[in-house]
């Protein structure tokens, strides 16, 4: 795996792109960047075991290298699931491709704002919807609740805001420690603070709730939080 020095530079300070070169050190940078990514990709597979229903479809929305549509796949084996990454990068999605060209999961290069999500029983946003314009976001969490059969759900993973400006930067510093912790410098973790603002927008747990409620999820649940990243199970 290579290791994630992007910030020892400044050159991608003015707006991050999943390109070339964070492609190269994705899994580093997301492993080190995101406190329980791991986690996330382990319940995953359990949620899918646990919901993919036979012969429906499972989709990860925003996939990268894949690592959630392998955790899709593996929980759902001998269900006869047809699993779909989808992503709008093209250089991950050909990273994507060459690593799991053995394995029996689709990726597709495609706006997920254009997915056609159907017969689906597990769907996957795993830290993406928070790259996707607000005002597109209902519009998305409505399209996967209508192409979801009944019972079948959505995990939901994200980076969150809270509505307390001192929590927030509680919150917001505790990361940043968990970032320096992992061997990020004080100059990197600035540089890529400036290189999202306005790319990845957070929002609150609160937000993401009535947003689901209001796309026609029945219930949604966080069953995971470190910091400020959490994991919601939404079900229809
Ligand atoms: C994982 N889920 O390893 N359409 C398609 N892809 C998109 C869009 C869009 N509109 N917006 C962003 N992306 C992965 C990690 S990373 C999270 C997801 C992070 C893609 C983008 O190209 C990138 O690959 C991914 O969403 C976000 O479990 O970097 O913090």
């Amino acid at each position: 795996m290579s290791r994630d020095g992007i910030y020892n530079s400044d050159i991608h300070s003015k707006g991050f792109v999943f390109d070339d070169k964070v492609t190269t050190v994705f899994s580093d940078m997301i492993n080190r960047s995101v406190p329980g990514y791991g986690q996330t990709l382990q319940m995953v597979e359990l949620i899918s075991h646990q919901y993919a229903q036979p012969g429906t479809n499972l989709y990860d929305l925003g996939c990268s290298l894949g690592a959630a549509t392998m955790a899709l796949s593996r929980g759902s084996s001998g269900k006869d699931c047809k699993v779909t990454g989808v992503d709008n990068s093209p250089s991950m999605v050909k990273r994507c491709k060459e690593t799991l060209k053995e394995e029996s999961v689709k990726i597709l290069c495609q706006d997920i704002l254009e997915t056609e999500i159907e017969n689906g029983s597990v769907v996957v946003l795993n830290f993406v919807l928070q790259f996707v314009p607000k005002v597109k976001r209902l519009t998305l969490l409505k399209k996967i609740c209508r192409g979801l059969k009944s019972g079948g759900v959505l995990i939901l993973s994200e980076k969150i805001a809270f509505d307390d400006a001192d929590e927030n930067r509680r919150q917001a510093e505790l990361h940043e420690a968990f970032k320096r912790a992992q061997g990020y410098s004080d100059l990197e973790i600035s540089r890529k603070r400036t290189a999202l603002e306005n790319v990845l927008v957070p929002e609150t747990l609160r937000v993401h709730h009535e947003r689901l409620k209001r796309a026609g999820f029945s219930s949604s649940n966080a069953w995971f939080q470190c910091f400020n990243f959490s994991s919601i199970i939404a079900i229809k």
